[in-house]
């Protein structure tokens, strides 16, 4: 048998393969979930904690929620919000957070905020770090994230 055939079969898979998954994204929904300017404060020297910050857009005609992050690098990620106590900014931890239609979570220095406890290794700036989100609808998406000082 020349192996003109097989070439032939593997073009041809290759063309069914590429239709399939271009099928596949035609019938997905688009992208609601966008994570923008995600970055992680670098620990100060010593500390197993550290804060980080992002904005994630729902660019979906539903609300959706935000239920925890993970992070191969650290214990734990919580999600926490400012508030006002008196004179004293204060800080609490959230069970979820949730984003409305066309919305946007804006967390940033000052506001709220990830909070990145027992870190399992010293992170500098210029790393990136693996973060993981699960989201009520969206499910689990993965985002590199830089480490830089503040
Ligand atoms: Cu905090």
């Amino acid at each position: 048998m020349s192996k003109r055939p097989i070439a032939g079969q593997i073009t041809r898979w290759l063309i069914l393969t590429w239709a399939g998954l271009a099928l596949a994204g035609c019938g997905e929904a688009p992208d609601t979930i966008v994570v923008s300017e995600p970055w992680i404060k670098e620990p100060m020297p010593g500390r197993a904690l550290t804060a980080g910050f992002m904005v994630v857009e729902n660019r979906g005609s539903a609300e959706e929620v935000l239920l925890g992050l993970e992070c191969p690098d650290a214990e734990a990620v919580e999600m926490h919000e400012m508030f006002h106590e008196g004179d004293m900014m204060k800080m609490r931890r959230m069970e979820q957070w949730t984003i409305p239609a066309q919305g946007r979570l804006v967390l940033e220095p000052g506001g709220g905020h990830l909070m990145f406890l027992g870190l399992r290794r010293p992170l500098k700036a210029g790393e990136e770090v693996q973060l993981g989100l699960h989201f009520k609808k969206a499910g689990h998406r993965t985002f590199s994230v830089p480490v830089k000082k503040p």
